[in-house]
Formats: structure tokens, sequence, C-alpha cells
């Protein structure tokens, strides 16, 4: 489905309808997906017959921002896995397999398991949240994801005491990522993490759809992370594994190269990247002669989460 946004109209004018009239066809397209049946789900038991709510705003934006066109935001992606450039990775990707996707959840929470998504998604409530993106490379967008908040998936497993940090794993199918075939470049599979106030926080989501559709394969289906104020690579793509522990865990853009990519990675103008300015971001979809946007601290979240990091000195701990 392409659903053709218009950069004049009011991102609330746009979204709504079609939210609205996609929201049953998002839903069974992703549970067509999920095959169940085999094993003990501890989702599902309690909960077979939820009915799906409209989707709602889930970020409290009121629609102030316009989307990005979604063909741009389809055809211009990173996703290493498969390729280093943004096009060949968008083709690539439609080789992953999706189906019957499980999500290990472990480490210290009360009730680790096996999880299938349908089940998983039976259990929330999925709403959209507009959020803008900005990508480390110095590009920015805004994605209307569709989701639910991460912290609604923690509650349910009950984490102890000791979850401190949130590991985050994506899908590991050599036979199809051709990078990792070849061990390039990355550790592989890709590793992501979060500080657990930080995974908590309501505009951290996990993402299943995108522009009232089911999420294409080349931004992160079925299931991706989305932190809004953190630099997009922080948002790991087709998540098969969160692991709840005590130790900030080693990530891959961190081991890959420590001094450019720091654990936090919070959006910050102020902090350059050792090899160019953090300062402002190119608007994809923007014509040639617009002005670079100016990058915001936390981009732009910071009335939500710049408590996170109160005593923090945010050049050390970029
Ligand atoms: N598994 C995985 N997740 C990933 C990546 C990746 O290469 N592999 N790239 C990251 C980077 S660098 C960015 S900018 C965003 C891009 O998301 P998009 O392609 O949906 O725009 O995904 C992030 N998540
Ligand atoms: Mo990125």
């Amino acid at each position: 489905m392409i659903i053709k946004t218009k950069k004049d109209i009011p991102a609330s004018e746009i979204t709504d309808p079609l939210v609205f009239n996609n929201r049953r066809k998002i839903i069974k397209a992703i549970l067509a997906g999920a095959v169940t049946g085999i094993g003990i789900s501890p989702v599902s038991a309690a909960n077979n017959s939820i009915a799906w709510p409209d989707l709602p705003r889930g970020d409290g934006s009121a629609g102030l921002l316009t989307p990005t066109p979604a063909e741009l935001v389809k055809n211009y992606t990173n996703y290493y896995e498969f390729a280093f450039n943004k096009q060949d990775s968008a083709r690539l990707a439609q080789n992953l397999r999706t189906d019957s996707w499980t999500i290990e959840i472990g480490g210290e929470v009360e009730n680790p398991g096996i999880y299938y998504l349908e089940d998983v998604l039976r259990q929330q409530t999925l709403q959209e949240y507009i959020y803008r993106f900005r990508c480390v490379e110095g590009w920015s967008m805004v994605v209307p994801w569709v989701g639910f908040p991460l912290s609604c998936l923690l509650k349910f497993v009950k984490p102890l005491s000791g979850a401190l940090f949130v590991k985050f794993t994506a899908v590991h199918q050599p036979e199809v990522m051709p990078k990792q075939r070849r061990n390039a470049m990355l550790e592989w599979p890709y590793v992501e993490g979060l500080r657990m106030d930080e995974a908590m926080h309501p505009l951290t989501i996990l993402a299943v759809g995108m522009y009232g559709s089911i999420l294409p394969k080349q931004n992160g289906a079925p299931l991706r992370l989305v932190v809004p104020w953190k630099y997009g690579f922080k948002s790991i793509k087709a998540v098969v594994k969160i692991e709840l522990v005590r130790r900030p865990p080693v990530t891959s853009w961190c081991q890959f190269a420590p001094h450019e990519y720091g654990f936090y990675s919070n959006v910050n103008p102020a902090v350059a990247h050792p090899r160019w300015s953090q300062s402002s971001e190119r608007q994809l979809g923007s014509g040639f002669f617009t002005p670079r946007r100016k990058t915001e601290l936390f981009n732009g979240y910071g009335e939500q989460v710049a408590s996170l990091y109160r005593d923090m000195d945010l050049r050390h701990f970029f």
C-alpha cells in the first residue's frame, strides 16, 4: 500500500483517517505472519479475545509534525546486515524471513520466556507515534510509527532489582544477510542497549508498523526499537532477543568504534562526531535549496527526557 503524503498538509489530516481505515489490515497482516500453535506461550494464555481499539496518538504531538513521504523512508535505509548503502539494503532486506517470529526475553526478570510476536501483540494496545528520527550521519526524517511502549512489555515480564540495563539483539540470518555471512564490519548479530530508565521511558517504543501499515522489511520488520531522542543506530531493527542485565551491554557500534559511537548516543548538536559536526541536519525530502535544520539537544525531546541525564556530563557520556 502506498500512502501519499503531501508536505504541506498537517499530519493530523493525513494520518488519522488512514490509520483508522487500515487498522484491521495491519493487525491481520501482522498476525498472519506470526504462526502460533507449537509450544506454550505465556502471553496467549490469558488474552485470547481482546478487541483492538482504534489507534490513538501515543506521542502527545497533536499532529504537529509532518511525516516525511513514505517512499523516501522506505528507499533510504541503513541495514548493515544486508549492505552498506541505502538502496541495496532496502532491496536485499526483502529476503529476510519474518514468519513465526519469536522474541526471547530473559535475564533479570520474573517471567523469562520465548514469546510469539503474535501473542505479544494481542496484549498490547497499538498507537501511532509521530517522531523525529535523526541519523548520526547528519540526515533526519519524521516517521509515523505504529507500536507500543517498550515499558508495557517489560512490566509484563516483571523486571527484578538487578535489571539495570536492557540488551537488544537483532536476528541472525546469514543465509540472506550477506554481511553476516562475510563477517563484515560489525560483530554480528547487531546488538544495542539502553539504561533501564531509558527503556521504561514512555517515548521508547517497539514498532511493528509505519504510515498506517505493517513495517516494511527494510525498516525493521517485524519488530524494531525506536528511541527518538537518540541517534538512529540505537533503534535496532528485527529484534529477536531482549535481556535485562546488570551491566551496560557491549553494543555493536561502541565495540566497532568506541571513540565515535558512545553507549548513550543522545542527539546533541554540541558534541561533534570526531569526523563531522552534529550541529545541523539535512531533512529527507526537503528541496535542494532548503536550509539544513538546526539539530536540537535530545532531538527536540528534552522536555521529556532531559531529567534522565540531570547529573551527567553529556560530553563524557556521549
Ligand atoms: N539490525 C539493524 N538495526 C539497525 C541498523 C542496522 O544496520 N541493523 N541501522 C541503524 C541505523 S544506522 C539507522 S539510521 C536506523 C535506520 O532506520 P530506517 O532504515 O528505518 O530509517 O536503523 C538502525 N537500526
Ligand atoms: Mo544511522
